[in-house]
């Protein structure tokens, strides 16, 4: 594997999986992998659990890691031939190749900005960070995806699905801030290389990119969706259409019991952070069907087995 950018740089979806399996029983087998190798991650918006959770899986191999809040006061340009006579400080032409002398791999998170839609499509950071540095790249949530956490989400799900082809539900939920689409777009890239039953519910207005989507049904009606569902996965996004927008906040898209008793005994999934009783009840996320809290513990799981990958090519 060259880069980690999305689903696409995965040759072996099977083998992936294996090597995630032998990790989760194994995680300090390769102490010294990553021996004198150094990551820089680099963080354009703030994360609690990517930060730690790629920084723990870097330290079971024996790596470096240097972590940067790039926001905090260094501002990148990223177009091309401009003249940078304004607040821009340095070109990430220079950036991506003075890192790439510092770092062995790069690690980039950079939320969408959901003001400009075919500009946040681009993913222009992350891709220029491609184009122009000279070691390995990382997603760690760009504008439109973020494969580590659906890498997590596809390992989770294997882990505790109750038949060989579970109903997995991809639910809307309401949030008081616009979200991106990132964890939902790349949720669905997952789900669909694999045999599983996959739904999509939300309410009219927030459909996702159609090359996102694709063959996956979607259903209007949350309480029919939830019907004899293996997995209720909850995200909120704003409308991808009327691009960043909020078009509702309708509580009764909230995660109940009442909901969640229409499922066959579903579990609950989220990628965290998640407000409670705005996205999903407390006694949802409070009971033994809420399997978030383990499902944040795979992602120092998969992030290793993303660097294994990266550092044994
Ligand atoms: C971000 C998002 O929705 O993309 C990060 C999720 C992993 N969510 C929030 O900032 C609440
Ligand atoms: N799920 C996730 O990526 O969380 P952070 O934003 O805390 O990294």
């Amino acid at each position: 594997m060259k880069n980690f950018l999305s689903i696409k740089d995965v040759p072996d979806l099977g083998q992936l999986l294996k090597l995630a399996n032998s990790i989760k029983k194994n995680p300090l087998g390769t102490p010294n992998l990553g021996k004198h190798k150094t990551m820089v991650l680099l963080f354009f918006n703030p994360s609690l659990r990517t930060r730690l959770s790629t920084q723990k899986a870097a330290l079971n191999l024996g790596m470096n890691i240097i972590p940067m809040n790039v926001s905090q006061g260094w501002n990148l340009e990223f177009e091309d031939g401009t003249t940078m006579n304004l607040d821009k400080a340095e070109h990430v032409k220079e950036a991506a190749a003075v890192i790439s002398q510092y770092a062995d791999i790069i690690g980039i998170r950079t939320f969408a900005e959901l003001e400009n839609k075919v500009l946040d499509y681009e993913d222009r950071v992350i891709n220029q960070f491609v184009k122009y540095a000279n070691v390995p790249i990382i997603n760690l949530e760009s504008a439109v995806l973020h494969p580590l956490q659906s890498f997590t989400d596809y390992f989770t799900i294997e882990t505790y699905k109750p038949k060989e082809r579970p109903k997995v539900v991809l639910t809307w939920a309401p949030h008081p801030k616009a979200l991106p689409q990132a964890v939902a777009n790349s949720f669905l890239e997952w789900m669909q290389k694999t045999k599983y039953e996959v739904v999509i519910t939300h309410p009219k207005g927030y459909e996702l990119a159609a090359n996102f989507t694709k063959n996956s049904t979607i259903v209007y009606n949350q309480k029919k969706a939830f019907e004899g569902a293996d997995f209720i996965y909850a995200k909120n996004w704003s409308s991808y259409h009327d691009y960043g927008k909020i078009k509702s906040t309708d509580p009764n898209w909230m995660i109940t019991k009442e909901k969640m008793n229409l499922t066959n005994q579903a579990k609950f999934m989220h990628c965290l952070p998640v407000r409670r009783n705005v996205v999903v009840e407390n006694t949802v996320l409070d009971s033994k069907q809420s399997i978030v809290i383990e499902q944040a513990g795979n992602r120092a799981v998969t992030a290793q087995t993303v660097l294994v990958e990266l550092l044994n090519c």
